[in-house]
């Protein structure tokens, strides 16, 4: 009886919710399906009357038909029935083998995974066709669908095609197993390894449809700082329960396996990649994992890399270690992704040493592995130039890694939409011929194994990725890695259609928000090419003073090198010449301040404060202006959202404006440290006009936050 009234008061409140905005979390993520206004829903629901099924029946093509009930239950308010007669104004979801009559379709050029959507007449009735070679294809046409529903496509004239440029498109999650997330600042891991594998958390399903519906088909579910415990039979048998719930949903699982396991597992006195007893072991032990996870995709190894166990500690090198897990995995169809993020060899110019380390083993990988490079030389920074890597590994498949969570970019708290970073790493020419997207397609060589990675920024909160804004990047992510070539402001518009609303003004308003938000946070943190001058270890706000660490390449002191003479770190060939690992026509660039972009200026160049700058400001009057510029910046933004607010649910509205307003404060914090510092190396006046630091820079230096997230 209780139940009974607590239901009828449900559904009491859910009608009167309709109509008025109903609060929001987040939680509902892009696939919020909220109902259409009245013509809108009229004319989705002529033409989704049904779901007809012309496909072999399996878990996927019933996620395909689940979503598809579910978006046209939210949106036209409508449950839709399922059938295998084609009726007028029919979902026709169709594979070649059991394709309707008159049928004629390009299905080669979709491959495994492309789908096509097309309004058309077939025997006689008007339908759409959503078709694939495969269920899984049908599961991405079907979200794509969704997808042109909430972004007011015209349904009644629907003719898009789409297949990936890239194979595998996957998420790191740096997850723990004792669910704490490095670099995370959206709770804990979603990943309940305690209660795991018998009890599986709804939000599973939940994820594994946000990366379906843009295409994301793999997650390595721990650490690249790994634990060999993930490699252990109960680790294997809860991932074993993740890989059953994300299978449907075209996701495979991955692990980050820790290279001493051999050792700390196996009892082996060594984890010598060149030993018999130690590949014996690597080779039981991926039998092991097929044998329970049948499909699982690979592994992913940091190695001698910031303390991490690898080859290099028995002499041996990357090509060495990663092929004798090639070697185990590839009888079963897995692959080796092996990080390219190392900087040990020598301290002089820490952006060297990825490629001084990886570019000479070039072609000698075995061909299951690819080397997995982040975007730039050094770390995730706000900007970097792309990393030298790309374009100089042609008989290597080449990987690219970005970080989605914003270690280095205000954590959650800022607003700083990330499309226009990977796309520019994307679009960067590498001068050896094509532009990094054509080195992560595979295209620019002719490599066939091809990934793109982001470092999750996915927990527990109930928005999923500890803002609103924050869950565009995710959503970017996926939507790059399957067509890099797609622009960020068109993935923001559709982000922001289905994520808050489809009417045009608000959603352009939004889309203009985010674009300018990235360079917001670089010219208030790091502008003109700056890089590294966060807090120590936790990476939250401003230090550029830090002189003291253990590392000379772990200081921001040594990355800006500020002094009475300027600012810079001098990469040209009269400096550290890293600006050589780039080819021929991009280093002859990077190699004279004038050719240089001022974005990456001191980046590049150490410079004397005086130096000109093609604004007509002085390097030192440019630095103060950019770091006002950001401030600025974000000043406009609270307006440009304030602004909004009639056209947002007030929960989320609400949240964001919060969010902004620290985000306001600490960029004011930024720019005032760092200016304070700067000063300090310069002796310099601020221009005329300027206001000066709020407070004494010893001020700035005495802050300290012990327990900072994410470390
Ligand atoms: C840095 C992070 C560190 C990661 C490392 C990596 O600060 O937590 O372990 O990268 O990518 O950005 O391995």
């Amino acid at each position: 009886m209780k139940t009974v009234v607590r239901w009828v008061g449900m559904v009491m409140l859910g009608l009167m919710l309709v109509g008025q905005a109903a609060a929001e979390d987040g939680y509902d993520l892009w696939l919020r399906y909220r109902p259409l206004d009245g013509a809108a829903q009229a004319r989705l629901h002529a033409q989704a009357r049904a779901v007809v099924l012309a496909a072999p029946a399996s878990p996927s093509l019933d996620a395909a038909v689940a979503e598809l009930r579910r978006g046209v239950a939210g949106m036209a308010g409508r449950e839709i029935a399922v059938s295998t007669r084609l009726v007028p104004g029919a979902l026709v979801l169709a594979t070649p083998g059991q394709a309707p009559a008159g049928l004629v379709l390009p299905w080669a050029d979709l491959g495994r995974e492309g789908w096509l959507l097309r309004r058309q007449t077939l025997q006689g009735r008007d339908v759409t066709v959503i078709a694939a070679n495969s269920d899984i294809g049908l599961l991405y046409g079907s979200f794509a669908w969704l997808r042109a529903v909430q972004t007011g496509a015209d349904l009644a004239r629907l003719d898009q095609r789409s297949a990936p440029k890239v194979g595998l498109r996957l998420l790191n999650h740096w997850d723990n197993l004792d669910r704490h997330v490095e670099r995370g600042y959206a709770g804990a891991s979603l990943w309940d390894w305690w209660k795991l594998p018998d009890l599986l958390d709804p939000r599973y399903v939940d994820y594994a449809r946000a990366n379906a519906s843009l295409g994301i088909n793999g997650a390595v579910l721990n650490n690249v700082n790994a634990k060999a415990d993930s490699l252990t039979a109960p680790f294997l048998a809860k991932a074993a329960a993740l890989a059953g719930v994300f299978r449907p949903y075209g996701i495979k699982v991955y692990l980050s396996a820790r290279f001493s396991a051999p050792v700390e597992l196996g009892g082996l006195k060594t984890a010598d990649p060149l030993d018999p007893a130690v590949r014996a072991w690597w080779k039981a032990k991926a039998d092991e994992i097929y044998a329970v996870i049948p499909d699982f995709g690979g592994f992913l190894v940091k190695a001698n890399s910031e303390g991490q166990p690898g080859p290099q500690d028995y002499g041996r090198n990357h090509a060495d270690g990663a092929n004798m897990l090639a070697e185990a995995l590839g009888p079963h169809g897995g692959v080796v992704m092996w990080r390219a993020f190392v900087y040990a060899a020598d301290a002089s110019d820490r952006a060297k040493q990825g490629y001084v380390e990886f570019q000479p083993l070039d072609g000698k990988f075995a061909p299951n592995v690819i080397v997995q490079v982040k975007n730039g030389p050094i770390d995730f920074q706000p900007r970097e130039p792309f990393h030298p890597l790309f374009g100089a590994m042609p008989h290597t498949p080449l990987a690219l890694e970005v970080q989605i969570t914003k270690e280095y970019l205000g954590f959650s708290t800022h607003l700083a939409y990330l499309g226009p970073l990977f796309a520019e790493v994307l679009q960067a020419d590498t001068g050896h011929g094509g532009k990094v997207a054509r080195v992560v397609d595979g295209s620019l060589h002719g490599q066939r194994l091809t990934a793109m990675a982001g470092v999750a920024n996915i927990g527990t909160d109930r928005n999923w990725s500890g803002s609103q804004f924050d869950q565009a990047n995710w959503y970017a992510f996926g939507r790059l890695a399957w067509d890099p070539d797609l622009g960020a402001a068109d993935v923001a518009r559709d982000w922001a259609a289905q994520t808050f609303t489809a009417r045009p003004a608000a959603r352009d308003a939004i889309v203009a928000l985010m674009m300018g938000s990235r360079e917001a946070v670089v010219d208030y943190m790091t502008p003109l090419g700056l890089h590294h001058l966060m807090g120590t270890g936790h990476h939250y706000g401003p230090a550029p003073w830090v002189d003291n660490l253990e590392r000379a390449d772990w200081n921001p002191v040594y990355f800006h090198r500020a002094g009475r003479d300027g600012i810079g770190f001098d990469r040209s060939p009269a400096g550290s010449n890293g600006v050589a690992q780039y080819a021929p026509s991009v280093a002859r660039l990077w190699s004279d301040p004038r050719t240089t972009p001022p974005e990456l200026l001191l980046w590049f160049h150490h410079l004397p404060w005086d130096y000109a700058m093609p604004s007509g400001r002085s390097l030192w009057g440019e630095l103060v202006a950019r770091y006002d510029r950001g401030v600025a910046t974000v000043d406009d933004m609270r307006r440009r959202w304030d602004a909004l607010k009639p056209e947002i649910d007030a929960a989320r509205h609400a949240e964001v404006a919060a969010y902004l307003a620290v985000q306001a404060h600490e960029a004011q914090w930024w720019r005032d440290a760092c200016i304070a510092y700067f000063q300090s190396m310069s002796g310099l006046p601020l221009p005329a006009g300027v206001r000066p630091p709020a407070l004494d820079l010893a001020a700035y230096k005495a802050r300290q936050f012990a327990f900072a997230p994410g470390r």
